[in-house]
Protein backbone atom coordinates (compact mmCIF):
# COMPACT_ATOMS: atom_id res chain seq x y z
CA UNK A 1 0.00 0.00 0.00
CA UNK A 2 1.51 3.52 -0.75
CA UNK A 3 2.65 5.57 2.22
CA UNK A 4 0.07 8.17 2.75
CA UNK A 5 2.17 11.50 2.14
CA UNK A 6 3.10 14.03 4.46
CA UNK A 7 3.54 17.36 3.54
CA UNK A 8 5.86 19.11 6.07
CA UNK A 9 8.67 20.59 3.96
CA UNK A 10 8.06 24.58 2.79
CA UNK A 11 10.84 26.55 0.07
CA UNK A 12 11.63 29.74 -0.71
CA UNK A 13 8.47 32.19 -2.23
CA UNK A 14 10.74 33.20 -4.96
CA UNK A 15 13.06 31.76 -7.47
CA UNK A 16 16.06 33.45 -8.55
CA UNK A 17 17.14 35.68 -11.26
CA UNK A 18 19.99 37.05 -10.61
CA UNK A 19 23.61 35.46 -8.86
CA UNK A 20 26.58 37.22 -7.26
CA UNK A 21 29.52 34.97 -7.24
CA UNK A 22 30.99 34.40 -3.66
CA UNK A 23 34.70 33.50 -3.79
CA UNK A 24 36.03 31.11 -1.46
CA UNK A 25 39.39 31.49 0.56
CA UNK A 26 42.03 28.89 2.46
CA UNK A 27 42.05 28.82 6.10
CA UNK A 28 45.60 30.23 5.78
CA UNK A 29 44.60 33.36 3.75
CA UNK A 30 41.72 33.98 6.51
CA UNK A 31 44.22 33.59 8.98
CA UNK A 32 46.31 36.62 7.53
CA UNK A 33 42.15 38.47 6.94
CA UNK A 34 41.51 37.85 10.61
CA UNK A 35 44.72 39.07 12.00
CA UNK A 36 44.81 41.89 9.54
CA UNK A 37 41.31 43.10 11.10
CA UNK A 38 42.81 42.93 14.40
CA UNK A 39 40.18 39.68 15.15
CA UNK A 40 37.37 42.56 14.50
CA UNK A 41 34.69 40.78 11.99
CA UNK A 42 33.77 44.41 10.83
CA UNK A 43 37.37 45.15 9.79
CA UNK A 44 37.35 42.44 7.52
CA UNK A 45 37.19 42.90 4.06
CA UNK A 46 33.78 41.60 2.52
CA UNK A 47 35.52 40.28 -0.52
CA UNK A 48 37.22 38.00 2.03
CA UNK A 49 34.40 36.98 3.45
CA UNK A 50 32.15 33.09 2.38
CA UNK A 51 28.91 33.43 4.58
CA UNK A 52 27.97 36.73 5.22
CA UNK A 53 26.27 36.51 8.77
CA UNK A 54 27.45 40.22 10.18
CA UNK A 55 24.31 41.68 10.32
CA UNK A 56 20.70 41.72 8.32
CA UNK A 57 21.24 45.45 7.79
CA UNK A 58 20.86 46.85 4.71
CA UNK A 59 22.03 43.31 2.91
CA UNK A 60 18.94 42.51 1.60
CA UNK A 61 17.91 41.11 -2.09
CA UNK A 62 15.59 43.23 -3.31
CA UNK A 63 12.50 42.22 -5.64
CA UNK A 64 12.10 42.28 -9.37
CA UNK A 65 9.15 44.92 -8.18
CA UNK A 66 11.97 47.13 -6.38
CA UNK A 67 14.61 46.68 -8.50
CA UNK A 68 11.70 48.25 -10.98
CA UNK A 69 10.92 50.81 -9.09
CA UNK A 70 14.61 51.92 -8.75
CA UNK A 71 14.29 53.02 -12.60
CA UNK A 72 11.35 55.63 -11.74
CA UNK A 73 13.42 57.40 -9.48
CA UNK A 74 12.37 61.29 -9.45
CA UNK A 75 15.55 62.90 -8.49
CA UNK A 76 14.00 66.20 -8.14
CA UNK A 77 15.40 67.96 -5.01
CA UNK A 78 12.13 68.99 -3.74
CA UNK A 79 8.77 67.16 -4.05
CA UNK A 80 9.86 64.33 -5.66
CA UNK A 81 7.08 61.62 -5.92
CA UNK A 82 8.59 59.04 -4.70
CA UNK A 83 8.77 60.56 -1.29
CA UNK A 84 4.97 60.97 -1.41
CA UNK A 85 4.16 57.86 -2.86
CA UNK A 86 6.53 56.80 0.38
CA UNK A 87 4.23 58.82 2.75
CA UNK A 88 0.90 57.24 1.76
CA UNK A 89 2.78 53.81 2.77
CA UNK A 90 4.07 55.17 5.93
CA UNK A 91 0.53 55.83 6.51
CA UNK A 92 -0.99 52.76 4.91
CA UNK A 93 1.53 50.46 7.28
CA UNK A 94 2.60 52.40 10.24
CA UNK A 95 -0.79 54.53 11.01
CA UNK A 96 0.90 57.61 11.25
CA UNK A 97 0.20 60.58 9.89
CA UNK A 98 3.45 62.39 9.73
CA UNK A 99 6.46 61.24 8.37
CA UNK A 100 10.16 62.23 7.44
CA UNK A 101 12.39 60.17 5.75
CA UNK A 102 16.05 59.71 7.03
CA UNK A 103 19.26 57.97 5.08
CA UNK A 104 19.47 55.40 8.22
CA UNK A 105 18.05 54.07 11.45
CA UNK A 106 20.96 55.96 13.79
CA UNK A 107 19.69 59.12 11.96
CA UNK A 108 16.11 58.76 13.03
CA UNK A 109 17.38 57.75 16.35
CA UNK A 110 19.83 60.97 16.53
CA UNK A 111 16.89 63.46 15.67
CA UNK A 112 14.50 61.98 17.62
CA UNK A 113 16.77 62.01 20.82
CA UNK A 114 17.48 65.80 20.41
CA UNK A 115 13.88 66.68 20.14
CA UNK A 116 12.48 64.58 22.91
CA UNK A 117 15.39 64.54 25.57
CA UNK A 118 16.23 66.77 28.21
CA UNK A 119 19.73 66.97 29.94
CA UNK A 120 19.40 64.96 32.95
CA UNK A 121 16.46 62.64 31.48
CA UNK A 122 15.86 59.02 31.91
CA UNK A 123 15.03 56.69 29.25
CA UNK A 124 13.90 53.45 29.99
CA UNK A 125 13.44 51.14 27.41
CA UNK A 126 13.08 47.19 26.97
CA UNK A 127 17.40 46.62 26.53
CA UNK A 128 19.80 48.84 24.94
CA UNK A 129 20.39 48.99 21.21
CA UNK A 130 24.05 50.31 20.73
CA UNK A 131 23.31 53.50 18.02
CA UNK A 132 20.15 53.82 20.09
CA UNK A 133 21.40 54.12 23.83
CA UNK A 134 24.45 56.37 22.26
CA UNK A 135 21.77 58.65 21.00
CA UNK A 136 20.34 59.02 23.91
CA UNK A 137 22.65 59.73 25.43
CA UNK A 138 24.71 62.05 23.36
CA UNK A 139 21.61 64.54 24.26
CA UNK A 140 21.61 63.87 27.83
CA UNK A 141 20.31 61.00 29.29
CA UNK A 142 20.61 57.80 31.33
CA UNK A 143 19.54 55.27 29.55
CA UNK A 144 17.67 52.27 32.38
CA UNK A 145 17.00 48.59 31.44
CA UNK A 146 13.35 47.70 31.80
CA UNK A 147 13.01 44.59 30.13
CA UNK A 148 11.60 41.59 32.02
CA UNK A 149 14.38 39.52 33.57
CA UNK A 150 14.32 36.40 31.46
CA UNK A 151 15.83 38.46 28.66
CA UNK A 152 18.76 38.61 30.94
CA UNK A 153 18.87 34.38 30.86
CA UNK A 154 20.10 32.86 27.59
CA UNK A 155 18.56 29.66 27.93
CA UNK A 156 15.43 30.66 29.46
CA UNK A 157 12.43 29.54 26.94
CA UNK A 158 10.00 32.64 27.82
CA UNK A 159 8.15 33.08 24.95
CA UNK A 160 8.29 37.17 25.73
CA UNK A 161 11.58 37.69 26.20
CA UNK A 162 10.99 41.69 24.84
CA UNK A 163 8.85 42.34 27.43
CA UNK A 164 9.07 45.82 29.91
CA UNK A 165 8.24 44.52 33.54
CA UNK A 166 6.20 47.14 34.86
CA UNK A 167 7.59 46.57 37.91
CA UNK A 168 10.57 48.36 36.83
CA UNK A 169 9.25 50.75 35.01
CA UNK A 170 7.22 51.66 38.37
CA UNK A 171 10.14 51.98 40.69
CA UNK A 172 11.66 54.28 37.92
CA UNK A 173 8.74 56.79 38.24
CA UNK A 174 9.39 56.59 42.03
CA UNK A 175 12.67 57.12 41.90
CA UNK A 176 13.14 60.08 39.57
CA UNK A 177 9.54 61.14 38.50
CA UNK A 178 7.91 61.05 35.72
CA UNK A 179 8.22 64.37 34.52
CA UNK A 180 12.21 63.07 34.29
CA UNK A 181 11.26 60.18 31.86
CA UNK A 182 10.39 62.30 28.28
CA UNK A 183 9.38 58.74 26.74
CA UNK A 184 9.68 55.22 26.84
CA UNK A 185 11.76 53.45 24.36
CA UNK A 186 10.36 50.03 23.00
CA UNK A 187 11.67 47.90 20.43
CA UNK A 188 10.14 44.68 19.07
CA UNK A 189 11.27 42.45 18.59
CA UNK A 190 14.54 43.03 20.60
CA UNK A 191 17.70 42.71 19.00
CA UNK A 192 20.45 41.99 21.96
CA UNK A 193 18.24 39.99 23.77
CA UNK A 194 18.81 37.33 20.76
CA UNK A 195 15.60 38.51 18.55
CA UNK A 196 13.02 38.30 20.92
CA UNK A 197 9.36 39.75 20.63
CA UNK A 198 7.12 41.39 22.99
CA UNK A 199 3.74 40.47 23.44
CA UNK A 200 0.32 42.71 22.79
CA UNK A 201 -0.86 42.57 25.74
CA UNK A 202 2.53 44.11 27.74
CA UNK A 203 2.31 46.61 24.91
CA UNK A 204 -1.05 47.38 25.79
CA UNK A 205 -0.34 47.27 29.53
CA UNK A 206 2.79 49.82 28.85
CA UNK A 207 0.34 52.09 26.82
CA UNK A 208 -1.67 52.33 29.63
CA UNK A 209 1.44 52.78 32.29
CA UNK A 210 2.34 55.57 29.97
CA UNK A 211 -1.21 57.06 29.59
CA UNK A 212 -1.66 57.38 33.76
CA UNK A 213 2.23 58.78 34.19
CA UNK A 214 1.93 61.17 31.05
CA UNK A 215 4.60 59.96 29.40
CA UNK A 216 5.44 59.07 25.94
CA UNK A 217 6.05 55.53 23.99
CA UNK A 218 8.27 55.50 21.41
CA UNK A 219 8.73 52.69 18.60
CA UNK A 220 11.79 51.01 17.32
CA UNK A 221 10.25 49.67 14.87
CA UNK A 222 12.83 48.80 12.49
CA UNK A 223 12.07 44.78 12.65
CA UNK A 224 7.82 45.50 13.47
CA UNK A 225 7.41 42.86 10.97
CA UNK A 226 8.92 39.82 13.02
CA UNK A 227 7.24 41.17 16.29
CA UNK A 228 3.73 40.79 15.01
CA UNK A 229 4.64 37.57 13.14
CA UNK A 230 5.62 36.25 16.59
CA UNK A 231 1.95 37.70 18.03
CA UNK A 232 -0.07 35.87 14.90
CA UNK A 233 2.42 32.30 15.56
CA UNK A 234 1.89 32.43 19.57
CA UNK A 235 -0.50 34.78 21.01
CA UNK A 236 -4.29 34.05 21.87
CA UNK A 237 -6.60 36.09 19.75
CA UNK A 238 -3.94 36.61 16.85
CA UNK A 239 -4.09 33.80 14.73
CA UNK A 240 -6.78 35.00 12.21
CA UNK A 241 -5.11 38.59 11.86
CA UNK A 242 -2.66 39.30 9.26
CA UNK A 243 0.64 40.76 9.70
CA UNK A 244 -0.34 44.28 8.29
CA UNK A 245 -3.17 44.19 11.07
CA UNK A 246 -1.00 43.16 13.58
CA UNK A 247 1.28 45.66 13.07
CA UNK A 248 -1.50 48.26 12.45
CA UNK A 249 -2.90 47.56 16.22
CA UNK A 250 0.78 47.68 17.85
CA UNK A 251 1.83 50.78 16.16
CA UNK A 252 -1.65 52.37 17.60
CA UNK A 253 -0.19 52.24 20.85
CA UNK A 254 2.18 54.46 19.99
CA UNK A 255 3.34 58.06 20.30
CA UNK A 256 5.63 58.14 17.32
CA UNK A 257 8.52 55.19 15.87
CA UNK A 258 11.48 55.46 13.89
CA UNK A 259 12.66 52.86 11.54
CA UNK A 260 16.14 51.40 10.14
CA UNK A 261 14.54 50.55 6.78
CA UNK A 262 17.22 48.14 6.02
CA UNK A 263 15.74 45.83 7.85
CA UNK A 264 11.61 44.81 7.40
CA UNK A 265 11.67 46.86 4.49
CA UNK A 266 13.82 44.64 2.88
CA UNK A 267 16.51 47.71 1.14
CA UNK A 268 20.10 48.52 1.24
CA UNK A 269 19.69 51.89 2.72
CA UNK A 270 16.67 54.30 4.21
CA UNK A 271 15.19 55.47 7.57
CA UNK A 272 11.64 56.40 8.59
CA UNK A 273 10.72 59.31 11.61
CA UNK A 274 6.64 58.32 11.68
CA UNK A 275 4.49 60.01 14.15
CA UNK A 276 1.13 61.14 15.63
CA UNK A 277 2.75 64.62 17.48
CA UNK A 278 2.36 67.59 14.92
CA UNK A 279 4.47 69.75 16.89
CA UNK A 280 7.46 66.74 17.10
CA UNK A 281 7.17 66.42 13.42
CA UNK A 282 7.67 69.68 13.04
CA UNK A 283 10.66 70.20 14.84
CA UNK A 284 12.04 66.29 12.68
CA UNK A 285 11.13 68.13 9.57
CA UNK A 286 13.27 71.30 10.62
CA UNK A 287 16.36 69.58 12.07
CA UNK A 288 15.94 67.25 8.74
CA UNK A 289 17.09 70.22 6.55
CA UNK A 290 20.18 70.74 9.11
CA UNK A 291 21.64 67.06 9.15
CA UNK A 292 19.88 64.65 6.36
CA UNK A 293 18.99 66.80 3.43
CA UNK A 294 15.46 68.67 2.44
CA UNK A 295 12.43 66.78 4.32
CA UNK A 296 11.25 65.32 1.25
CA UNK A 297 14.64 63.58 0.30
CA UNK A 298 16.21 62.72 4.26
CA UNK A 299 19.68 61.61 2.48
CA UNK A 300 18.08 59.37 0.10
CA UNK A 301 17.82 58.78 -3.49
CA UNK A 302 14.20 59.43 -5.02
CA UNK A 303 14.79 55.63 -6.11
CA UNK A 304 15.62 54.53 -2.49
CA UNK A 305 12.36 56.24 -1.59
CA UNK A 306 10.63 54.37 -3.89
CA UNK A 307 12.61 50.80 -3.11
CA UNK A 308 11.01 51.38 0.14
CA UNK A 309 7.98 52.00 -0.52
CA UNK A 310 7.57 49.06 -2.42
CA UNK A 311 9.47 47.36 0.22
CA UNK A 312 7.06 47.84 2.84
CA UNK A 313 4.56 46.10 0.69
CA UNK A 314 6.10 43.31 0.77
CA UNK A 315 7.68 43.43 4.52
CA UNK A 316 4.21 42.17 5.34
CA UNK A 317 3.74 39.43 2.97
CA UNK A 318 3.00 36.62 6.02
CA UNK A 319 5.44 34.05 3.01
CA UNK A 320 8.27 36.77 3.54
CA UNK A 321 8.36 36.27 7.16
CA UNK A 322 7.76 32.70 7.59
CA UNK A 323 10.59 31.77 5.27
CA UNK A 324 13.01 34.64 7.47
CA UNK A 325 11.89 32.98 10.52
CA UNK A 326 11.65 29.69 9.37
CA UNK A 327 15.88 29.97 8.16
CA UNK A 328 16.56 31.10 11.35
CA UNK A 329 14.52 28.24 13.48
CA UNK A 330 16.30 25.62 11.27
CA UNK A 331 19.79 26.93 11.87
CA UNK A 332 18.99 26.83 15.49
CA UNK A 333 17.65 23.44 15.36
CA UNK A 334 20.81 22.03 13.19
CA UNK A 335 23.06 24.00 15.74
CA UNK A 336 21.69 22.09 19.04
CA UNK A 337 21.75 18.72 17.47
CA UNK A 338 25.82 19.31 17.84
CA UNK A 339 24.95 20.34 21.40
CA UNK A 340 26.09 24.26 20.61
CA UNK A 341 24.48 26.70 23.24
CA UNK A 342 22.41 29.03 21.87
CA UNK A 343 19.65 31.45 22.97
CA UNK A 344 16.27 30.53 23.69
CA UNK A 345 13.50 30.68 22.56
CA UNK A 346 14.55 30.91 18.76
CA UNK A 347 14.29 34.49 17.75
CA UNK A 348 13.47 36.45 14.23
CA UNK A 349 16.60 37.78 12.40
CA UNK A 350 19.43 35.70 13.80
CA UNK A 351 20.96 32.98 15.97
CA UNK A 352 22.73 33.85 18.89
CA UNK A 353 25.54 31.34 20.35
CA UNK A 354 25.94 31.46 23.97
CA UNK A 355 29.78 32.22 24.01
CA UNK A 356 29.97 32.29 27.69
CA UNK A 357 28.98 29.21 28.24
CA UNK A 358 30.54 27.79 24.47
CA UNK A 359 34.18 29.45 25.90
CA UNK A 360 33.29 28.69 29.35
CA UNK A 361 37.17 28.52 30.22
CA UNK A 362 37.19 32.54 29.07
CA UNK A 363 36.79 35.28 31.23
CA UNK A 364 34.60 38.47 29.55
CA UNK A 365 37.09 40.34 29.60
CA UNK A 366 39.59 38.17 27.41
CA UNK A 367 36.59 38.59 25.25
CA UNK A 368 34.79 35.10 24.71
CA UNK A 369 32.03 36.32 21.96
CA UNK A 370 34.97 38.60 20.02
CA UNK A 371 36.98 35.20 19.83
CA UNK A 372 33.99 33.29 19.33
CA UNK A 373 33.05 35.56 16.00
CA UNK A 374 37.10 35.43 14.91
CA UNK A 375 37.02 31.57 15.35
CA UNK A 376 34.45 30.79 13.29
CA UNK A 377 35.71 33.17 10.17
CA UNK A 378 39.22 31.29 10.36
CA UNK A 379 37.54 27.78 10.10
CA UNK A 380 35.00 28.73 6.97
CA UNK A 381 34.94 32.35 5.71
CA UNK A 382 31.27 32.38 7.60
CA UNK A 383 31.29 36.08 9.14
CA UNK A 384 28.89 36.64 12.57
CA UNK A 385 29.08 39.52 14.88
CA UNK A 386 30.16 39.67 18.72
CA UNK A 387 27.16 41.33 21.02
CA UNK A 388 28.71 41.07 24.12
CA UNK A 389 31.51 43.07 26.37
CA UNK A 390 32.93 45.21 23.02
CA UNK A 391 29.60 46.26 22.40
CA UNK A 392 27.98 47.14 25.39
CA UNK A 393 31.29 49.93 25.64
CA UNK A 394 32.52 51.17 28.98
CA UNK A 395 30.23 53.05 31.44
CA UNK A 396 30.30 56.99 30.38
CA UNK A 397 30.52 57.34 34.76
CA UNK A 398 33.17 55.14 36.09
CA UNK A 399 34.76 54.40 32.72
CA UNK A 400 34.96 50.80 33.10
CA UNK A 401 33.73 48.36 30.63
CA UNK A 402 29.94 47.56 30.87
CA UNK A 403 30.02 43.65 31.81
CA UNK A 404 26.43 42.55 29.88
CA UNK A 405 25.12 39.06 31.37
CA UNK A 406 24.40 38.18 27.79
CA UNK A 407 27.89 37.57 26.12
CA UNK A 408 26.59 36.67 22.44
CA UNK A 409 27.81 36.14 18.58
CA UNK A 410 25.15 36.97 16.51
CA UNK A 411 24.13 34.85 12.57
CA UNK A 412 22.34 37.09 11.49
CA UNK A 413 20.70 36.48 8.14
CA UNK A 414 20.24 38.74 5.49
CA UNK A 415 16.99 38.81 3.96
CA UNK A 416 16.22 36.28 0.53
CA UNK A 417 20.02 35.93 0.22
CA UNK A 418 21.23 32.60 1.20
CA UNK A 419 20.02 29.15 1.07
CA UNK A 420 19.42 26.26 3.60
CA UNK A 421 22.35 24.38 1.65
CA UNK A 422 24.45 27.92 3.08
CA UNK A 423 22.99 27.25 6.42
CA UNK A 424 24.13 23.56 6.41
CA UNK A 425 27.74 24.30 5.32
CA UNK A 426 28.00 27.08 8.60
CA UNK A 427 26.50 24.74 11.04
CA UNK A 428 29.12 22.38 10.27
CA UNK A 429 31.73 24.89 10.81
CA UNK A 430 30.61 25.96 13.76
CA UNK A 431 30.03 21.89 15.10
CA UNK A 432 33.61 21.17 14.65
CA UNK A 433 34.76 25.20 16.19
CA UNK A 434 32.16 23.54 19.03
CA UNK A 435 34.44 20.31 19.13
CA UNK A 436 37.60 22.25 19.61
CA UNK A 437 36.37 24.81 21.72
CA UNK A 438 38.56 23.93 24.69
CA UNK A 439 41.64 25.02 22.89
CA UNK A 440 40.65 28.21 22.01
CA UNK A 441 42.95 31.65 23.43
CA UNK A 442 40.98 34.69 24.63
CA UNK A 443 41.70 38.00 22.73
CA UNK A 444 43.14 41.45 24.08
CA UNK A 445 41.82 44.70 23.15
CA UNK A 446 44.93 46.46 21.92
CA UNK A 447 42.86 49.91 19.96
CA UNK A 448 39.73 51.35 21.09
CA UNK A 449 37.80 54.73 19.62
CA UNK A 450 35.67 56.18 22.18
CA UNK A 451 32.03 55.63 20.29
CA UNK A 452 30.48 52.59 19.52
CA UNK A 453 33.89 50.91 20.18
CA UNK A 454 32.88 47.42 18.78
CA UNK A 455 32.92 48.88 15.30
CA UNK A 456 36.44 49.68 14.51
CA UNK A 457 37.89 47.84 17.94
CA UNK A 458 40.96 46.01 17.05
CA UNK A 459 42.34 43.02 19.34
CA UNK A 460 45.79 40.51 19.43
CA UNK A 461 45.48 36.72 20.73
CA UNK A 462 46.39 36.12 23.85
O1 LIG B 1 21.95 50.76 11.19
P1 LIG B 1 20.94 51.85 11.19
O2 LIG B 1 21.52 53.16 11.53
O3 LIG B 1 20.11 51.88 9.97
O4 LIG B 1 19.87 51.47 12.35
C1 LIG B 1 20.16 51.48 13.69
C2 LIG B 1 19.33 50.45 14.41
C3 LIG B 1 18.30 50.87 15.21
N1 LIG B 1 17.54 49.95 15.88
C4 LIG B 1 17.76 48.63 15.79
C5 LIG B 1 16.88 47.71 16.55
C6 LIG B 1 18.78 48.15 15.00
O5 LIG B 1 18.94 46.84 14.90
C7 LIG B 1 19.61 49.07 14.28
C8 LIG B 1 20.70 48.64 13.52
N2 LIG B 1 21.10 47.39 13.57
C9 LIG B 1 22.18 46.85 13.02
C10 LIG B 1 23.15 47.61 12.18
C11 LIG B 1 22.39 45.44 13.26
O6 LIG B 1 23.35 44.87 12.71
O7 LIG B 1 21.58 44.86 14.01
Amino acid sequence: MAKKQVKKSWAEPFKIKVVEPIKMTTKSEREKAAKEAGYNTFLLKSEDVYIDLLTDSGTNAMSDYQWAGMMIGDEAYAGSKNFYYLWDNVKKYYGMPYFVPTHQGRAAEHMVSKIMIKPGDYIPGNMYFTTTRVHQELAGATFVDVIVDQAHDPANTYAWKGNIDLKKMAKLVKEVGAKKIPYVSMAGPVNMAGGQPFSMKNLKDVYEFCKKHKIKLWFDATRACENAYFIKEKEKGYKTKSVEQILKEMCSYFDGLWVSAKKDLLVNIGGIIATKNKKVYEEARNMVVVYEGLHTYGGLAGRDMEAMARGMEEMVEYDNIHLRVGQVEYCGHQLEKYGVPIVKPIGGHAIFLDAKKFLSHLPQDQFPAQTLAAEIYIDSGVRAMERGIASAGRDPETGDHRYPKLELVRLTFPRRVYTQAHIDVMVESIASVYARRKKIKGLKMVYEPKYLRFFQCKFERL
